[in-house]
């Protein structure tokens, strides 16, 4: 059997290793091929050639947003091109829309959360000439509705082989970040213990996070180090401090190499670690850690069902990671339903006590975008709020900012509610512009920073154009447009 495995393009500046491919090609054990978008020029034509080959089964990996715009028209084509041609989505569209997913054209079979159990059976199953829908973990779509075998539990990652790198071009990896000059980045968990109502997350792992044992952490980011030359790591486990022990093993075990690192995190559990942990961290090469603060209004992060987040502990938090000199990049989840208004008034005043509090630390302001889970989200759906059937209509003009977090379409939200944000954010990024953007040069920061002074310090923020064409101009890029 002939395997491909496909990253459809989802970024262009900075380079990451495509994990979610790297962690099935090593459980495969048949011929495979990985091409991937980000990085391949002529990615489209090789993926036509290797497609080309009878028998061939095609693995794509999908995520909701610009990445499903580059991956459906790829795959509708291939098939239309070769019928033979078996191809199989998973990722976070394929497992939160299966339907949406299984139903297109482009697509036989759609693998729910993770891949490593269920693609060998799946293979098995199709060399077999079985019925692939029987097998745990994949769905398709059969006279007009999805068939899907039983859910399958979680994995956790450090139970299978090392991702293989040798079959990559590694040096195309490694990225200039704020971090180091040479970053890569590593998957060291699987899930997430909580249940926020608003997060993807629990709809791939129900709940469950599944660590990898920290000398196996520590084994990974030192052969990226020595083999790879490695000086910088981005964690991209969704709650890598989940555990302070493992936390402070891999830290301990990491801290000679001199490696800079980020990770992501919950406010309320790192609150918990000791002054101990926090040293350890720093001296380890922690230089930043991504926060999930999501509102200003207590009201609001109830909602969500945070498990018993406080506004208290963001402020708090806050001026504890400044006394360590490890910089919070707090992400906010605005426009709740509620009071959307009341949310993101007191929400943007949080910010800004934030700045007063510890200027160095992020900040990036997303929208409240329904996820099918009970809570917030049926509140929408009593609304009017629907998600779209088929790809065609998340591909749509109107759904296009939808999984960007920009553009909610949540039956609350009103024009006026949403400019105010995305004014106030262009005079905060143009005060404080965040540091890991580094296409501007230090005269476009300062003039920035002067520019907005006034804006800033008397809270008029209302259509500030002049610094949203100077941000176009140079190139500025917001935090979460890192990848962009
Ligand atoms: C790195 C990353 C990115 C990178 C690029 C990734 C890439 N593919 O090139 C960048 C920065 C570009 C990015 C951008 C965005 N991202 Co992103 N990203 C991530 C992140 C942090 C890590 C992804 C990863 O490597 N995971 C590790 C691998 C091992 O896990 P995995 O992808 O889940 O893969 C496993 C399974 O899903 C499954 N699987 C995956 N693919 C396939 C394919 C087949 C065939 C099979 C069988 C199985 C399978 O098996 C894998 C192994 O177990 C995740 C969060 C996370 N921790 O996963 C968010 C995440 C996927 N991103 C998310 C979002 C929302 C976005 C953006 C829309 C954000 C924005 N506002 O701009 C954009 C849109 C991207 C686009 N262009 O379409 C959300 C998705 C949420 C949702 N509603 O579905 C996540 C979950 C973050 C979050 N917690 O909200 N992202
Ligand atoms: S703690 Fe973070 S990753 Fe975990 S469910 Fe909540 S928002 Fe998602």
């Amino acid at each position: 059997m002939n395997v491909v495995l496909f990253n459809p393009r989802a970024q262009k500046a900075h380079r990451r290793l495509p994990l979610s491919l790297l962690m099935l090609a090593r459980v495969l054990d048949c011929e495979w091929a990985l091409v991937d978008g980000n990085v391949e020029p002529g990615a489209e034509q090789r993926l036509d050639a290797l497609c080309a080959r009878p028998g061939t089964v095609l693995l794509v990996t999908v995520m909701p947003g610009p990445q499903l715009g580059v991956a459906t028209p790829s795959c509708r084509r291939l098939k239309a091109r070769y019928p033979g041609l078996t191809i199989v989505w998973g990722g976070y569209f394929a497992t939160v829309y299966p339907e949406a997913a299984a139903r297109d054209p482009g697509v036989d079979f759609v693998v729910l959360g993770q891949g490593e159990r269920t693609l060998p059976e799946l293979l098995d199953a199709l060399r077999a000439g079985g019925d692939p829908t029987a097998v745990p973990g994949v769905a398709a779509w059969r006279d007009g509705g999805l068939v899907r075998g039983p859910t399958r539990a979680s994995v956790r990652p450090a139970d299978f082989p090392d991702p293989p790198y040798e079959r990559l071009d590694m040096e195309r990896y490694a990225a200039r970040t704020f971090l180091g000059d040479r970053t890569y980045n590593h998957h060291a968990s699987a899930g997430c213990p909580y249940f926020c109502n608003f997060c993807a997350v629990v709809n791939m792992f129900e709940g469950k996070w599944i660590p990898d044992p920290a000398d196996h952490v520590v084994r990974i980011v030192r052969r990226l180090a020595t083999e790879y030359r490695a000086d910088a790591i981005e964690f991209h486990d969704n709650n890598f401090f989940a555990w302070e022990k493992r936390v402070v093993e891999v830290s301990r075990g990491i801290t000679d190499l001199g490696v800079s690192w980020w990770g992501e995190a919950r406010i309320d559990t790192m609150l918990g670690f000791s002054g101990a942990t926090w040293e350890a961290m720093a001296r380890s090469g922690l230089r930043m850690v991504f926060f999930g603060a999501e509102s200003g209004d207590q009201d609001a992060i109830d909602g969500m069902e945070k498990g018993g987040l406080t506004v208290e502990d963001t402020r708090a938090l806050n001026r504890l990671a400044r006394r360590h000199g490890i910089r919070p990049e707090f992400s906010f989840v605005l426009a709740n339903p509620g009071d959307p208004e009341r949310d993101v008034e007191r929400s943007l005043a949080l910010v800004r006590d934030l700045k007063a509090d510890n200027p160095d630390c992020e900040i990036i302001l997303y929208m409240y975008t329904p996820v099918p889970l009970p809570g917030m989200y049926d509140e929408a759906t009593k609304q009017g709020f629907a998600l779209p059937k088929t790809i065609d209509d998340w591909l749509s003009p109107e759904w296009a900012g939808y999984d960007r977090r920009r553009n909610p379409r949540t039956p609350w939200i009103t024009p006026g509610l949403v400019d105010s944000v995305y004014d106030f954010e262009t005079v905060l990024h143009a005060r404080y512009p965040t540091v890991s953007d580094l296409r501007m040069g230090p005269w476009q920061r300062r003039a920035l920073r002067a520019l907005s002074a006034a804006r800033w310090r008397l809270g008029w923020m209302k259509a500030p154009y002049e610094l949203r064409l100077l941000q176009k101009a140079w190139g500025y890029r917001r935090p979460e447009e890192m990848g962009f």
